[in-house]
């Protein structure tokens, strides 16, 4: 087909798109029918499949992404059961997070985030199991330990970056996590009138360092880059180790009705980045401080980024297990792009660019591409099967396409009820994916269960990719939003069930009830308070009205599942404290009068009567 052709037929398709609505979202895509396993052994295979006895465990762990809630949802595949919720950047109050002191500051005042790709540390490009990082939208990043399931520290916002999306990703030996900006803005919180958006707004192309030991996360290296939106990254394993990638849409600079305006060019970018020589121009103390943090101008450093030309407005970029290939598909188009990783370095070699953008070269689109892999409407991601087969989702189409790598050819394809964005394969993002399983993370569930009004959950599809053929084996729900998830080998995971008293370094915990009680000094109350069932000690707290009152929380049992709460509702307390473990609260005692406080979490037969009273005694 002739460039004029495809771009006739990509404008038809675009026409028809736009007059569907799809693009718009101004009406729900045509329902098509789903792959519903058939007869009924067919339904007796899939039920079989995905049932965990009572008692019985699932083989994984799929950690999906709450989007906008916050949070991170964490399932048990094949059963599709929800296990748990980890509260990363919003308060929750079934554990208590983002009330206690630590949790609290850790929030750092906000009260939401909207998380978007979950990303498992890696060791040599399989994921150890060690700990879960995931952006959200406002420049963070924050890591899960995967030992206790606990958020352990939020990164950020990192200065200059604005729409922290195209993030986590980690790198193969987990030594940085990828951000950029979505959003591009001036600089270092500057301000610019619109109109000035080709020139005084900026994107960033940045990374987050990670201690390899202790998962700690801090400044990386910032990369200033045209105001294209930055989209998605995925970061180089095997061959391409030592690289990542980030798609962009709106290389047009444009502003305004965003989806004409930055719809102009055939095609947009990709940017490869040698991550490795960002992290040595660092080290050698290059870069201009702008906004707090040193920012590498590729017109100053050159040889860290390249641009390459991908499809129209690409949302996924994915490396294949071998790090060879790099898919990146145009939303609006129906192909997906499969880029060469040696044809890159190739081309690099050669200097053969075809021009530049702010400083940052431009590669030939025919000398990288490898293949235009025709699988259907709307490429959004890519995930990737152990034996050379690709799965890449169709939003625009509603469905998931089965490739060949290599081959290109596309051998299946299987319809999602509805509109699947992520796509996620048992252990898909490793050097060694597990097939298997395949979770299809849809935007839309359209009744496909019982009707609960107007607020839609989303659904979850669970696929068999076992065989030649997909398999759809069950349907779950999810809240808002299931952006992204990663699945990985329950046998990985090894959390503790409670915290060992030998382990509990907190300068205020106390393991005896004689050592609890109220000490008042200079305006400040210190209640030490133990926990352990079925009685809070000591059972009343007496302050002053005025009192800055700390009050410590010591759960000294040693037993799992002996969780105990402390509820006080006149001051908006509700810690939740577990087994072995110390938590602080501290508020101002502003009211005057007596207020009860009680275990939240029902721990025996007495838990009712494990409760008391705070008594702020009024100004004389
Ligand atoms: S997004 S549906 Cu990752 Cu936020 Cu693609
Ligand atoms: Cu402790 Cu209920």
């Amino acid at each position: 087909m002739s460039h004029k052709q495809k771009n006739l037929m990509f404008g038809a398709v675009l026409a028809a798109m736009v007059a569907a609505g799809i693009l718009a979202g101004r009406c729900a895509p045509s329902a098509p029918k789903s792959r519903r396993p058939a007869g009924a052994s067919d339904l007796a295979v899939a039920a079989q499949a995905t049932y965990i006895a009572p008692g019985d465990l699932d083989e994984y762990y799929l950690f999906s992404s709450g989007g906008h809630s916050g949070q991170i949802y964490v399932y048990g595949v094949p059963s599709m059961r929800h296990l748990v919720t980890i509260p990363v950047y919003t308060p929750y109050p079934a554990t208590g997070y983002g009330f206690d002191d630590d949790s609290k500051a850790m929030l750092g005042g906000l009260t939401w985030g909207d998380v978007h790709h979950p990303s498992l540390s890696e060791t040599g490009g399989e994921y150890d199991g060690r700990w879960l990082f995931v952006n959200e939208m406002n420049g963070r990043i924050a890591r899960v330990d995967l030992r206790d399931f606990k958020t352990r520290q939020i990164f950020g916002p990192m200065p200059n970056i604005s729409g922290n999306h195209a993030s986590a990703f980690v790198t193969p030996n987990t030594e940085y996590a990828m951000m950029a900006s979505r959003f591009s803005a001036p600089l270092a919180n500057g301000a610019a009138p619109i109109d000035q958006y080709a020139t005084a707004y900026k994107g960033i192309i940045a990374a987050v360092k990670i201690d390899p030991k202790s998962g700690t996360t801090s400044q990386g290296f910032e990369i200033m880059t045209p105001p294209f939106d930055w989209d998605l990254a995925d970061a180089g394993k095997k061959v391409s180790e030592g690289w990542a990638f980030f798609t962009c849409y709106n290389s047009e600079r444009a502003t305004g009705k965003l989806e004409v305006t930055a719809s102009q060019r055939d095609r947009d970018y990709i940017a490869v980045v040698d991550w490795r020589a960002a992290e040595k121009a660092i080290n050698e103390g290059k870069g201009d401080l702008i906004g707090g943090v040193k920012v590498l101008d590729p017109k100053k450093v050159p040889g860290i980024i390249y641009l390459m030309p991908c499809g129209k407005s690409p949302h996924g970029v994915d490396v294949s297990p071998d790090g060879k290939y790099i898919v990146g598909s145009g939303k609006l188009q129906g192909v997906t792009t499969v880029f060469n990783f040696e044809k890159i370095q190739t081309a690099i070699r050669k200097q053969d660019f075809t021009g530049n953008e702010d400083g940052i070269p431009v590669l030939k689109y025919e000398d990288v591409k490898d293949a235009e892999v025709p699988v259907g409407l709307g490429p959004l991601h890519t995930q990737f099967g152990p034996d050379g087969y690709a799965y890449t989702s169709l939003f625009v189409d509603s469905a998931i396409a089965k490739w060949k790598m290599g081959t290109w050819e596309v051998v299946d394809k299987i319809p999602m009820s509805y509109s699947i964005g992520h796509l996620c394969a048992a252990e898909g993002d490793t050097v060694s994916p597990d097939g298997k399983y395949l979770i299809g993370l849809n935007k839309l569930s359209h009744g496909r269960h019982l009707n609960v009004g107007p607020s839609q959950p989303e659904s979850s599809q669970l696929v068999d990719i076992t065989g030649e053929k997909m398999k759809l084996l069950y349907d779950a729900f999810t809240e808002p939003e299931p952006h992204y998830a990663q699945m990985i080998k329950a046998d990985k995971l090894h959390p503790i069930e409670v915290y060992p008293k030998e382990g509990n370094k907190h300068p205020l915990a106390i393991w005896d009830v004689k050592d609890a009680g109220v000490t008042h000094q200079g305006g400040k109350a210190l209640a030490k308070v133990v926990l352990v069932r079925s009685t809070i000690t000591p059972q009343t707290i007496e302050v002053s009205q005025g009192e800055t009152v700390t009050v410590a929380l010591t759960n000294i049992e040693q037993t799992t599942d002996e969780l105990h709460g402390f509820g006080l509702l006149a001051y908006n307390i509700n810690v939740v404290v577990d087994p072995g473990e110390t938590k602080t609260v501290t508020f101002v005692a502003n009211k005057a009068g007596v207020y009860p406080f009680y275990c939240t979490n029902f721990c025996s037969a007495l838990h009712q009567e494990m409760q008391g009273y705070l008594i702020v005694k009024p100004h004389a």
